[in-house]
């Protein structure tokens, strides 16, 4: 066994440690040792760099069928205080935060009994439906082994369709503690260790980057703390792809462990350290600010960690349940603030630890995000030279109270002024009198002394900025860009030649599937230019693209009728199909009841076992009640086809023709157009199952200005429909009145 010191001496090497080194640093090492040592290898691994992000959590419900120990969260369904959120509840959620700066959702909630992979798949891709940019950070693994095992598919497989729905990353939870027998005692009905594992493991093979914590502070021991750890090492040696890992404080209130209580900020900054320490093959280590408020989180990052999560903005329940920091949320000022009280470098980053930039007037990379470990090193040394200029600057302030005397010109002092020399006037060399100018030069020295020495540091203090200038975009190839070309329409072959010539690197982030065009076809890509703005990049810069994919994936066709209009259009969205139109009928009780159901002419009953393409259209018989024949036609000016056509089925109508102007040049651009026009004006009345036309256009200017006009007209009918309402039921007041008086008499 090694002492502490032969230990603290194999860490400064950047030797990996052993289970038992771990165990000997945890129990003895003092804890300045422990900061230093994780300082070091932060350092190592992130530089001066703190990230945190933009995000926000969403939480669809608290109903849970897992009963842990630990959890304050959970709640039994018809409990006063369950919540649970309807996929519209969920878009609209997500609608809200349209145009907010947020990088990230994080979905994580409560494995509620009704949800299946299609509706954790719906869930997804409403958020993305609102949010095409933001990145989708979700379900632990504990809901995504419970999904797919529901499913009864392979882990890869429901990982797939996961993806296929918009998930991009997997959140660390779910993990706790994996020694099975505390595993039993906390978390019971939960997958085990080995399965979280494996959906993790199958993640990294898929590239899908994941993280990782663990729950600590209740009942644990040490020891089951370090062989937590180490599955996660191992885990990532064989198959890498963890991006950070959490170490999760337990909270004691309102929950049956409450009785362990909740452990010391030593034993926090202990396992900071230690983990920082012993994961060295996990690049981040997290102190997730929401559980551990500002004072500890801040202290952390002198114990290792190099991020602190994100500005939240009020979205998590599981830490406040628990008796953490209640309505959690932090401005990103705030963040940075923390980040440079323990004197490091706040980086925004995104899902993927890509550095943020925001600078709107920087054309290179404004509109991109750069990785910071594919950053050559001359880049991150600049951000962070830019960091220590700050510091710099700030200590000169500091100083702001010292004397500082200005340095008097020996020469000067109490001399009479020389008599100018006579200079020969013929003394010229290359045409400029030189003798002259620089006699004036010493006459001016010599009268105006302390002008002179500040002009002199002013000119030095120039050519030392000049010389940085050059020597940085020397050093950082600054004029050395590439304007980044469009690919939008080019074959995947081609756009990679394309990128080859430029000494770009092309690759395939995401493929969806339009049955208009080619399989291969690019229809995406990051960066992009655009007409308005060149975006340019270093050579050797990777461009992701996103392209049409060659085979149209086939589906089970659900049984959708005798039920809601509203369950069976989501029944199919979870399916991956569409509605090919909407066939009313009379009924004699009810309106948007679906009465049948078929597809590409085959009716489909409750056991035809019919398979179709995704996205392909499903024809519903609906019903409608004679006094309920007519609809109000739903706003469209400003959604993208999609969301058009959802909110028409929604409302009972059907799509009529799509009519493009001539800003769409070809297929491609199809997929960016917004509706600008409607044939029917939004609140107009018109009979179930008609079509209503749309115009749609690329040129968004037009958009935004007719989408304000479409503001006034919806306030202006919502104006009406009130008017109509109250009119409504003064009458039936009056009709109540009149009624009880007759009675009376
Ligand atoms: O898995 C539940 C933990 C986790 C309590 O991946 C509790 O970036 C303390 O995983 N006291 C969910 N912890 C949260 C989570 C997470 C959070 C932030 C960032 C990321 C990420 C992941 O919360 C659960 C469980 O381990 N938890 N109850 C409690 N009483």
């Amino acid at each position: 066994m090694r002492n502490i010191n032969e230990i603290a001496d194999a860490v400064r090497r950047n030797e990996r440690i052993t289970k038992d080194d771990a165990l000997t640093l945890w129990r003895e090492a003092p804890l300045w040792l422990l900061g230093e040592l994780a300082t070091e290898r932060k350092r190592k691994a992130s530089g001066e760099s703190v990230y945190y992000n933009r995000n926000v959590h969403l939480e669809p419900t608290n109903i849970c069928l897992f009963n842990c120990e630990f959890c304050s969260f959970r709640r039994r369904e018809g409990d006063a205080d369950a919540w649970y959120l309807s996929l519209e509840e969920i878009e609209a959620r997500a609608a809200e935060l349209k145009g907010s700066d947020i990088t990230e959702v994080h979905i994580v909630g409560g494995v509620h009994p009704k949800h299946d992979l299609g509706t954790y798949c719906a869930m997804i891709r409403r958020v993305k439906r609102q949010l095409p940019e933001v990145t989708v950070k979700a379900y632990t693994a504990v809901e995504i082994f419970y999904m797919i095992r529901r499913e009864g598919i392979s882990v890869v497989e429901g990982l797939r369709r996961l993806k296929e729905a918009g998930m991009e990353c997997i959140p660390g939870g779910g993990a706790e503690i994996f020694d099975a027998e505390l595993r039993a005692k906390i978390c019971p009905e939960k997958c085990s260790a080995e399965e979280w594992l494996a959906v993790h493991r199958a993640a990294h093979n898929m590239d899908i980057a994941t993280n990782c914590t663990m729950l600590y502070g209740h009942i644990e021991s040490i020891e089951q703390r370090i062989d937590h750890l180490d599955r996660l090492r191992r885990l990532q040696d064989e198959a890498p792809g963890f991006d950070a890992f959490i170490p999760l404080k337990y909270h004691s209130r309102g929950n049956r462990l409450s009785e362990a209580g909740e452990c010391s900020t030593e034993e926090d900054m202990r396992t900071i350290a230690m983990s920082r320490i012993f994961l060295d093959n996990i690049p981040h280590i997290k102190a997730y600010w929401v559980s551990y408020g500002k004072a500890t989180t801040e202290m952390a990052l002198a114990f290792g960690a190099d991020d602190i999560d994100g500005t939240i903005g009020d979205t998590t329940k599981i830490y406040s349940m628990a008796g953490g920091m209640e309505r959690p949320t932090m401005s990103v000022a705030e963040l940075e603030a923390m980040v440079r009280a323990v004197g490091f470098c706040p980086v925004e980053r995104d899902s993927h630890y890509n550095t943020v930039c925001r600078s709107t007037e920087s054309v290179e990379v404004a509109a991109t995000i750069t990785k910071e470990s594919e950053m050559p090193a001359y880049e991150i040394a600049t951000n962070e030279a830019h960091t220590n200029t700050n510091e710099v600057k700030e200590s000169n302030t500091d100083m702001s109270n010292q004397k500082i005397e200005p340095t008097k010109p020996k020469s000067t002092t109490h001399k009479a002024e020389p008599k100018p020399k006579k200079t020969k006037s013929g003394t010229k060399r290359s045409g400029i009198p030189m003798g002259r100018v620089m006699e004036a030069l010493r006459g001016f020295y010599r009268r105006f002394p302390i002008i002179s020495h500040m002009m002199l540091i002013f000119i030095f203090g120039l050519i030392l900025l000049a010389t940085l200038y050059f020597g940085l975009s020397i050093g950082t190839r600054h004029g050395n860009v590439i304007k980044v070309p469009n690919l939008l329409g080019m074959t995947i072959e081609e756009a990679r030649h394309e990128a080859r010539n430029k000494e770009l690197n092309i690759i395939v982030r995401d493929s969806i599937f339009d049955v208009n065009l080619p399989g291969g076809t690019v229809v995406d890509q990051l960066p992009r230019t655009s007409e308005i703005r060149d975006v340019t990049v270093k050579p050797g810069r990777k461009i992701y693209v996103t392209i049409n994919a060659y085979n149209r994936r086939m589906v089970d066709v659900p049984y959708v009728a005798k039920q809601t209009l509203r369950q069976a259009l989501n029944q199919l969205e979870r399916s991956g199909l569409s509605v090919e139109k909407l066939v009313y009928e009379a009924d004699m009780t009810s309106t948007d009841y679906v009465l049948g159901e078929s597809i590409e002419g085959h009716e489909v009953h409750p056991a035809s076992s019919i398979r179709a393409a995704v996205g392909t259209g499903v024809t519903l018989t609906v019903s409608y009640r004679r006094d309920e024949q007519y609809t109000v036609v739903p706003r469209l000016v400003g959604l993208t086809l999609q969301q058009a056509e959802s909110s028409l089925w929604d409302n009972g109508l059907n799509i009529g023709k799509v009519v493009y102007d001539d800003s769409v040049e070809d297929l491609i651009s199809r997929r960016t157009t917004r509706v600008y026009k409607q044939s029917q004006p939004l609140g107009s009345s018109l009979r179930r199952g008609n079509e209503v036309m749309l115009y749609l256009t690329c040129d968004m200017e037009l958009v935004d200005s007719l989408s304000k006009v479409a503001d006034m007209e919806a306030k202006r009918y919502e104006e009406e429909r009130r008017k109509e309402l109250e009119k409504q039921r003064e009458a039936e007041r009056e009709g109540n009145t009149t009624e009880t008086e007759q009675t009376m008499e």
